[in-house]
């Protein structure tokens, strides 16, 4: 039984040329880890490559405080639009406060675009992890491709409603562990009876914070989509 930890970043993400193009063009795209999404800011290149022939809408879902947020301003090419709001006492009642330092939540949508390979354009929607914007989580759903759902070990059980409502709605997704310092470590087989998760439902551990790690989360969630399609066809 593999260990938590084995479950490489690029678990799920086979060796197929094409994928691994997207991912050297992506890294060669945005090679500073650290860089600072208000950065872009000064950035001149905000227009879709013209080499580019296929869009996606791919939606980033899972409970406040796993890292929506964080992951699309990791890896957006333009200066992602957030609607973070400052948390109050008026919303104290239905917002549970995850973590202390956490006094900032989604209210709307977190929205970037990352180009793969030079060829495929993903527009990613962030989409509020609490109850109460299930409508507008599941608008949000429509002409979506795939979904990565973000999970945080140290509460899985915040991860079920999101992972729930993607089946629902037939959205297919891949599940991404996002990795915290005090994240607990189970096994990879533990994490997928937890979850549910059905075997070809990619499971992989990223850094939210980290631009190669959360682009080789959404190449995960590419290489299951290209599976998927053509599957079906
Ligand atoms: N240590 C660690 N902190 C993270 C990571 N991802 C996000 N955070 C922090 O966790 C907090 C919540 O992240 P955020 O992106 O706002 O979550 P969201 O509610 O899902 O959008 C922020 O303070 C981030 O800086 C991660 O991978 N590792
Ligand atoms: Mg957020």
């Amino acid at each position: 039984m593999n260990s938590a930890k084995d479950v490489d970043s690029g678990g799920g993400v086979d060796s197929k040329s094409g994928v691994d193009d997207m991912k050297d063009d992506a890294d060669a795209d945005k090679a500073d880890d650290s860089a600072d999404p208000d950065d872009l800011a000064d950035t001149p290149v905000m227009y879709v490559q013209s080499s580019v022939s296929g869009a996606a809408k791919i939606l980033v879902v899972g409970p406040m405080g796993v890292g929506k947020t964080t992951l699309i301003g990791t890896v957006s090419e333009i200066k992602p639009l957030s609607t973070e709001a400052t948390m109050t006492k008026a919303g104290a009642r239905l917002d549970t406060a995850v973590r202390p330092s956490k006094i900032t939540t989604t209210v709307a949508l977190d929205f970037g675009r990352i180009t793969l390979g030079g060829e495929l354009v993903l527009y990613l929607f962030g989409t509020p992890g609490q109850q109460r914007f299930l409508p507008a989580w599941k608008d949000l759903a429509r002409g979506a491709l795939g979904a990565l759902a973000l999970v945080d070990t140290r509460d899985l059980e915040a991860s079920f409603d999101a992972i729930g409502h993607l089946e629902d709605l037939d959205v297919p997704f891949s599940v991404a562990v996002n990795a915290f310092p005090d994240s607990v470590l189970h096994s990879e087989d533990d994490l997928r009876s937890a979850l549910d998760l059905l075997p070809h439902t990619p499971l992989v551990i990223c850094d939210a914070r980290e631009h190669k790690s959360s682009v080789k989360a959404l190449i995960s969630l590419v290489t299951h989509l290209i599976e998927t399609i053509t599957e079906a066809s």
